[in-house]
C-alpha cells in the first residue's frame, strides 16, 4: 500500500525537553525489566505518581528478542522530574488471573472526586479491549469496566461534563472501510459517555486521520485532557508510515513513525474540536527518541499536568524504551491551536 508522504518534522518551538531525559529507564527499575516506558502520570495526594508499561525480554536489544512478559510499575516523585520507583510492580498475576487477562499495557491516569481511575490497554484470549479501574492507594484495584474488542487508548476527562464521565478513545475498526483501510491500520479518535464509569455509549467520532497533516495513518487519544478557560486541552499521537523506513530499533523493521500532537476540545461539548496544532507537539528529534529504542521514531504521550503557575508537564514514552518528560507554557500551547475549518459535532 502506498501512502502520502509527510516529510520531515519538528516539534513546536515553545516545548522544552527535560535535560535530564529520560526520567525513568530500565536502570531504575529495581526488577527485571527491558523497557519502561509509555506511562501514565498525575498528582495524587500531594504527590506525583506514575504507572509506567515494563516490558521484559530475553535476548534484549536484539532482533531475536522473546517477549517474557509485561507488567505496571509504579513510582512516585515530590517534583514531577526526579522519581523512585516501588519495589513492586502494581496490580497482581492473580488480579490479571481474576480478570482473564493476559498482558496489561499503555496506563493513563485521571483524577476524579479524589480518586484516582486508571484507563489500560489488555490483550484478552478474545481480543485487545480497553479496561478503567479505580484505586485509592495503587494497591487495590476495581475493575470498572472493559470494553468490547477492537478498542484501546482510553483517556478519562477529569470530571463529569454534562453530568455524564466523559472518555477519548481508539477502536480499530476493520472491516467495512474498503480494500486501502482493510490493508491499513487508519483509525480515528471517538468518545463515547457514561453515567457511572460501568456503562458507556452515546459514541461519537471526534476527530479522523483526515483532519491531521502529519498522519497518514492511524490517530489515538495520548495523554488525559486539562481543563483551561478556553478549553480542554490535550495531546493525541498521529502516526505517518514511509515504507522505505528499514531496520529501527531492535525491530527487523519499522516503518512507522509516532508524532504528539496537541489539539483543544469544546468545555461544554468536549467531543468537538475547536483547535489543533497543524504540525506536531513533539516529534522524534532526540537522540533518546532516534536511537537505541525497542521501536525508534516513537513519541508516545500518556501523562499531562498543569502546574499553578502555567507550566504545563507532558510526559512521553520515548523510542518504545524509555519514559521522557517535556514541558511548555500552557499559553504557548492554546496560542499553537489555531481554529480548525472541520466541525464533525454537527
Ligand atoms: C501502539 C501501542 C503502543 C506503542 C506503539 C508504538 O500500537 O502498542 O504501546 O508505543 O504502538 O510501537
Amino acid at each position: 500500500m502506498s501512502y502520502r508522504a509527510v516529510g520531515e518534522l519538528h516539534s513546536v518551538a515553545c516545548l522544552k525537553r527535560e535535560k535530564t531525559n529520560p526520567v525513568v529507564a530500565p536502570k531504575d527499575v529495581p526488577y527485571r525489566c527491558s523497557l519502561a516506558f509509555n506511562a501514565g502520570v498525575t498528582k495524587f495526594n500531594g504527590k506525583y505518581v506514575m504507572v509506567f508499561r515494563n516490558d521484559i525480554f530475553d535476548h534484549e536489544g536484539t532482533d531475536q528478542y522473546k517477549s517474557v512478559g509485561v507488567n505496571l510499575g509504579l513510582a512516585y516523585s515530590d517534583d514531577g522530574i526526579n522519581w523512585q520507583v516501588e519495589a513492586k510492580p502494581c496490580l497482581s498475576g492473580e488480579w490479571l488471573k481474576e480478570h482473564r487477562i493476559i498482558r496489561i499495557y499503555d496506563p493513563r491516569l485521571t483524577v476524579i472526586d479524589g480518586r484516582c481511575c486508571m484507563c489500560f490497554a489488555v490483550d484478552s484470549y478474545h481480543g485487545v479491549r480497553g479496561g478503567i479501574a479505580v484505586t485509592d492507594d495503587f494497591q487495590n484495584f476495581e475493575l470498572m469496566h472493559l470494553t468490547v474488542p477492537e478498542n484501546r487508548n482510553m483517556v478519562l476527562f477529569p470530571e463529569k461534563i454534562g453530568g455524564k464521565y466523559v472518555r477519548l478513545e481508539r477502536p480499530f475498526p476493520m472491516y467495512g472501510r474498503g480494500r486501502e483501510a482493510w490493508e491499513s491500520t487508519r483509525f480515528d479518535i471517538w468518545s463515547s459517555c457514561s453515567p457511572d464509569l460501568r456503562y458507556w455509549g452515546d459514541t461519537k467520532l471526534v476527530m479522523g486521520v483526515e483532519h491531521v497533516p502529519f498522519a497518514n495513518d492511524k490517530i489515538g487519544p495520548a495523554a488525559p485532557p486539562v481543563k483551561t478557560p478556553k478549553g480542554w486541552l490535550t495531546t493525541f499521537h498521529a502516526v505517518d508510515i514511509d515504507n522505505s523506513r528499514g531496520k529501527n530499533g531492535w525491530e527487523p523493521r519499522w516503518t512507522k513513525r509516532y508524532n504528539a500532537g496537541i489539539m483543544l476540545l469544546d468545555l461544554e461539548n468536549p467531543r468537538k474540536v475547536i483547535g489543533m496544532c497543524q504540525t506536531p507537539l513533539i516529534a522524534p528529534e532526540a537522540d533518546y527518541e532516534l536511537t537505541g529504542g525497542f521501536r525508534d521514531n516513537v513519541i508516545f504521550p500518556g501523562g499531562m499536568i498543569l502546574e499553578p503557575d502555567g507550566e504545563v508537564k507532558i510526559y512521553y514514552g520515548a523510542g518504545d524504551a524509555v519514559e521522557c518528560l517535556a514541558t511548555a507554557h500552557v499559553d504557548e500551547l492554546l496560542a499553537a491551536c489555531k481554529p480548525v475549518d472541520w466541525d464533525l459535532s454537527k
